[in-house]
């Protein structure tokens, strides 16, 4: 492997308050998983390596507050994504329907440029409990929808950040997409 091969990919969280943001962060570095809710202030990034193909990859973490009164370190926190985690929270139908306020604010910020995308429902553990979730159909027609907008395809993925189910899966297959993407600008680039 050589260092061609190593690539450092930012990648955001974007979603209303209390989806589970940040716990599907914590899960998927292996921290625990903390009941008791607290905002993010601002912003931080974790960073995860793991291996796609042949690619070495750095995942640089970036999970923000929902809340939307930071401007000045909301845009610092859009610029340079490379892909993005669109996370709802499948118990609260009205963080879904907010969706494309989050996908829109990532292309403002970000120079008017698309990246890819993968849709998340989260807390899939309380299906079972709740029955107003989010239907599954439109999650997925809402997939479809970001992948004709975005020119890149998004998968939707339903996620617990409490029990760890496909929380790995998540993010691996962001990090798929973006080796894809590179594996395709290197074809029209002729390398
Ligand atoms: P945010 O970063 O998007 O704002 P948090 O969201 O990660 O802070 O999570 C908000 C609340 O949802 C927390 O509840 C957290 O424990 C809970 N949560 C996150 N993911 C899941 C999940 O997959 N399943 C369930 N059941 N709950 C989840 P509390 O009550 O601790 O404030
Ligand atoms: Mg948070």
């Amino acid at each position: 492997m050589n260092s061609l091969n190593q690539k450092i990919f930012k990648i955001v969280l974007l979603g209303e308050g209390a989806v589970g943001k940040t716990s599907l962060k914590r899960t998927y570095m292996g921290e625990e998983f903390v009941e008791g809710y607290k905002m993010t202030v601002g912003a931080d990034f974790a960073v995860k390596k793991l291996e796609v193909d042949y690619y070495k990859i750095t995942l640089q973490i970036w999970d923000l507050a929902g809340q939307l009164r930071f401007d000045a370190v909301r845009e610092a926190y859009y610029r340079g994504a490379k892909g993005a985690l669109l996370v709802f929270d499948v118990s609260r139908p009205e963080t879904y329907e907010i969706l494309p306020k989050w996908s829109n604010e990532l292309i403002k910020n970000n120079g008017g440029k698309k990246v890819p995308i993968i849709l998340i429902g989260n807390k899939s553990d309380l299906r079972d409990k709740n029955s107003q979730t989010v239907p599954i159909n439109y999650a997925e027609d809402y997939a479809e929808k970001l992948t004709l907008w975005s020119g890149y395809h998004v998968s939707y993925i339903e996620t617990s950040a409490k029990t760890g189910d496909n929380v790995e899966k998540a993010f691996s297959e962001l990090a798929l997409q973006l080796v894809r993407n590179l594996e395709k600008l290197k074809v029209e680039l002729g390398m």
